[in-house]
């Protein structure tokens, strides 16, 4: 009851999406479940200190990929695309936590591998951009519509963060 409030909240108050209460949406893509990365990817953010909301396994179907990748339908390597990310298994994820957008695609890395530093997940596990490991959201926007679009509102679990003291001044 207390997340539909506050979903409802953040819808009404954009801002109220900032802080330490931004969230974003991430994907395992179906090369990192099939490679095993899965929980080498939930460690990186997990010891980052981001709060996990939602994860779940899901076979995508090619309508909600279409959805998700809308923006870059134009794009010569489009369908390609939405096949590669039906061909398998992806998991999907929310975290939370103070500028968890732009601090996770720093951690991703760049979207062509051969282009990101060693270090971030994409810089580390793969070598070309048509098989790039991981998606994260590019704004806060672009997340909020993202999580609307892959999770019902009850799968967003609200729960107490006993590290929060820990890692917030
Ligand atoms: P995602 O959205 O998967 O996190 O990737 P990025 O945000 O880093 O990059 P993007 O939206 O520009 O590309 C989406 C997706 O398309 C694949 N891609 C991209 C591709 O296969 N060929 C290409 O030339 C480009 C630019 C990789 C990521």
């Amino acid at each position: 009851m207390i997340c539909l409030l506050l979903a409802l909240f953040a819808h009404l108050f954009p801002a109220a999406g900032s802080g330490v209460q931004e969230r974003t949406f991430l994907a395992v893509k179906p090369d990192g479940v099939q490679r095993r990365l899965v929980g080498e990817v939930v460690r990186r953010f997990e010891t980052k200190g981001f709060k996990l909301v939602a994860l779940k396994l899901v076979q995508a179907s090619e309508e909600l990929l279409r959805e998700h990748y809308a923006e870059l339908r134009e794009r010569p390597f489009f369908s390609r695309l939405i096949k590669y990310m039906g061909s398998g298994p992806v998991v999907a994820m929310v975290w939370q936590g103070l500028d968890v957008v732009r601090v996770s695609r720093a951690l991703i890395g760049a979207t062509d591998p051969a282009d990101a530093l060693p270090g971030t997940i994409r810089g580390d596990f793969c070598i070309e951009v048509g098989k790039n490991v991981i998606h994260g959201s590019d704004s806060v926007e672009s997340a909020r519509r993202e999580i609307a679009l892959w999770f019902r509102p009850e799968e967003l679990l609200c729960w107490e963060d006993g590290a929060e003291h820990w890692l917030y001044e």
